[in-house]
């Protein structure tokens, strides 16, 4: 990202920027995938996590900026971890956020680390320490928890007595961490709890990372929040704050609906890296190395679209979005904020919303000899020929897999 206050920023300025960009694909979503409804087989979907590296490996080729693949354990379980990654590293990529599961097994029916059962809280706290023992070998940096813990009705479980048993056991797995390894935190304000959720905001997720301590941060999935939440601002909150560790993109309509991120909402993905930068750019080196640290992970399954494209084109959304933060006149802004002119300022941001970074992104692509259309690469290419007639068309059952 760009490293001097100046404004606009220089070309090169901006392929660096673009350059050092990383977005992490999730292997679940390479594999067949659906809603509570319906599974639809995909032709030459992954099947095991081997091939979802390599489907992940062949993102990273199209587009240059898609490094790394996040694991969800058990979904992704192997025996030896050590040999996943030299796996992943031969293909030109790494492992990266590991994902644990507690929810869904039928003991976290009431929950899992904040179950009233001591039992099933042992349980969960015991399966996120395992998770840390995976991260120490896959040389992870991040283990990135989301809980599905929650209640349905008023009554049914006491806030606080929850509160502290959360507490309590993500305690546990902090001090567990290794020295270089962080904590994420997801939130999210409902489901498949009704009533009320254990991590239902920011807040309550900011407030459990700042007792933690520095190695837990926050992480915002873009389909964890109400109708018009201004996630941009929570992004800009979270970032003073040096808690933001991390997203998880996907674009929304309803709820946690895991669109191609920056589909139903290119302005959203625009003022979030409109933040990133700021805050690159901040005087404040603390602001600026939170920012420079801010793990960029896709959180989405696709169901009813051609699963590489989807991935492919999620990635080139989020390079997009922020070759257009980039071009945002900081100083202009700046005056124009300060002078009090409503129209200026916002006229000023939307000029690079309005931008065109097509021949930017077309020189950076041509520079680092990436194909000029990833899209038309991926149609055209060898790669879903060979993974189609490999693989065939695997047999989908109902929502998401299971250990
Ligand atoms: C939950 O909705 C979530 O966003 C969490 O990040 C999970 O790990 C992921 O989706 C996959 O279920
Ligand atoms: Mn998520």
């Amino acid at each position: 990202m760009p490293s001097s206050p100046e404004s606009p920023p220089e070309e090169d300025q901006i392929f660096d920027a673009l350059a050092s960009q990383a977005i992490e694909t999730p292997s679940w979503g390479y594999g067949n995938s659906g809603t509570r409804f319906k599974t639809f087989a995909a032709p030459g979907a992954a099947r095991t996590i081997w091939e979802k590296i390599d489907d992940a490996a062949e993102v990273h080729r199209l587009t240059g900026i898609a490094p790394s693949i996040a694991l969800h354990i058990p979904w992704d379980k192997v025996s030896d971890y050590s040999e996943l990654a030299q796996y992943a590293q031969d293909k030109g990529i790494e492992l990266g956020a590991i994902n644990p599961n507690v929810f869904q097994k039928d003991e976290y029916r009431l929950g899992s680390i904040a179950s009233p059962d001591p039992n099933v809280r042992a349980q969960a706290t015991d399966h996120l320490l395992e998770c840390v023992e995976i991260m120490k070998a896959t040389g992870s940096r991040d283990l990135s928890l989301w809980f599905a813990d929650g209640t349905n009705y008023a009554g049914q479980d006491s806030f606080r007595r929850r509160k502290r048993a959360v507490r309590e056991a993500l305690q546990t797995v902090y001090n567990s961490l290794p020295s270089d390894g962080r904590m994420l935190l997801e939130y999210k304000f409902f489901e498949p709890a009704f009533y009320y959720t254990d991590l239902f905001d920011w807040g309550i997720a900011l407030n459990h990372c700042q007792a933690l301590g520095p190695q837990a941060e926050v992480l915002v999935d873009l389909g964890h929040h109400a109708q018009s939440t201004n996630i941009e601002a929570i992004v800009a909150m979270l970032l003073d704050e040096g808690k933001l560790g991390g997203f998880h993109f996907n674009a929304r309509r309803y709820a946690d609906d895991d669109l191609i991120v920056g589909s139903t909402n290119p302005y959203e993905l625009f003022c979030i890296y409109t933040e990133l930068v700021s805050a690159e750019l901040d005087a404040d080196a603390a602001v600026a190395a939170t920012a420079d640290n801010v793990a960029y992970m896709i959180d989405q399954s696709h169901n009813i679209e051609p699963k590489l494209e989807a991935m492919v084109q999620s990635v080139l959304n989020c390079q997009t979005a922020l070759a257009k933060a980039l071009l945002v006149d900081r100083d202009a802004l700046k005056s124009a904020q300060e002078d009090g002119d409503v129209l200026l300022a916002h006229r000023i941001l939307n000029r690079a919303f309005e931008a065109d970074v097509e021949p930017i992104i077309a020189q950076f692509r041509s520079k680092f000899d990436l194909p000029s259309d990833p899209i038309s690469e991926l149609r055209n290419g060898q790669y879903l020929k060979d993974v189609i007639a490999e693989r065939g068309t695997a047999e989908a059952g109902g929502g998401y897999p299971t250990d």
